[in-house]
């Protein structure tokens, strides 16, 4: 089925419950952080849903952990910026990504029950909690990291607007890093039925419709001073290079991080209408658990600053 337009899109899907409270939230981040003159990256991450029904019992749902955002954005605050980080609720998070499952609780023990229970962490544990712990509070102290969250592909556009709208005041100063994995397919609000689909209505039908593509007008009118990041991701490696091209073609944004499903963890390829970089994890650092998410976000800041500097006009002396 062909796509309709955004415009279609944002006039026919309300915004989420939450859509207001979120939208103040992100003002005020971006309005002060703009006072203090910082850049602000916004880091989208994990996978959005596309409900089967408006009572939602089903929907489609992608693999992303969002595990590449959520580390993506501890290793932009290394960096000096200010992080949107707006997530799939319960993807995974920076900081609490670290322990996830039981881990935290196999972290500490307990001495003392009654009245006087202590909990500690085992002293094992401490340097692997420490730095994880530090840096997450000195975040939350600097009031450089925000949270918001969506569930369903609509639920995602509507922020993810919201956010260029602030973000389109700081100009190139605003970097976007749009590693979310976005549905390319959705059932328009119309042909969802209220209610849970009954079996005894035997098998359904369902036609996806191709999601239009909000690239294009970020690019263009949402954000156009911004350092605009995308991911392509494939299965097949005769595609992804191509594809990744093509993304850069037809949207004049300024570098695509290409990935395959099966290696997304340790190869990228980072796409710019001038070249291509390959980064890739030695096995030696796979083994050692590095994040490719520490050299992806240090190259990107250092794009991120070029553009800076040949798009910000010099003041005068
Ligand atoms: C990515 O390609 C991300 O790197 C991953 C990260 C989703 C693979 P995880 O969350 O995985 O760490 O488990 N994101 C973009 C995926 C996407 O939907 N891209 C669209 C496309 O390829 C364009 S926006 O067409």
């Amino acid at each position: 089925m062909a796509s309709g337009t955004w415009e279609e899109f944002f006039a026919v899907h309300l915004p989420p419950t939450d859509f207001e409270d979120n939208r103040s939230l992100l003002k005020e981040f971006c309005e002060r952080h703009d006072q203090y003159g910082n850049k602000i990256v916004l880091v989208t991450s994990g996978g959005t849903t596309v409900p089967l029904e408006h009572n939602t019992v089903r929907f489609v749902d992608n693999f992303s952990a969002g595990k590449r955002g959520a580390a993506s954005a501890e290793y932009f605050l290394e960096h000096g910026y200010a992080v949107i980080f707006m997530h799939r609720q319960k993807s995974l998070e920076p900081f609490t990504r670290h322990f996830s499952g039981q881990k935290l609780l196999d972290m500490l023990v307990m001495s003392d029950r009654g009245p006087n229970t202590t909990i500690c962490v085992k002293p094992d544990s401490v340097f692997a909690l420490a730095p994880v712990l530090s840096r997450y509070q000195a975040a939350h102290a600097a009031g450089t990291l925000l949270h918001v969250s969506f569930t369903t592909v609509s639920d995602y556009f509507w922020l993810l607007r919201a956010a260029c709208e602030c973000l389109a005041h700081i100009g190139a100063r605003a970097l976007l890093y749009l590693s979310a994995a976005v549905s390319d397919f959705y059932i328009p609000k119309d042909r969802v039925p209220t209610h849970k689909m009954q079996s005894g209505s035997g098998a359904p039908v369902i036609q996806l419709h191709l999601v239009p593509k909000m690239l294009a007008p970020l690019v263009n009118l949402w954000v156009p001073s911004a350092y605009v990041v995308s991911f392509k991701l494939e299965t097949d490696e005769n595609l992804l290079i191509p594809k990744a091209k093509a993304a850069l073609e037809k949207y004049k944004h300024k570098l695509v991080i290409a990935n395959l499903l099966q290696t997304r963890r340790h190869r990228v390829i980072m796409v710019t209408p001038e070249a291509s970089q390959e980064i890739l994890l030695t096995r030696e650092e796979v083994h050692a658990s590095v994040d490719i998410e520490q050299m992806i976000v240090g190259e990107v800041v250092r794009l991120h600053a070029e553009h800076e500097r040949v798009t910000t006009p010099r003041r005068p002396r």
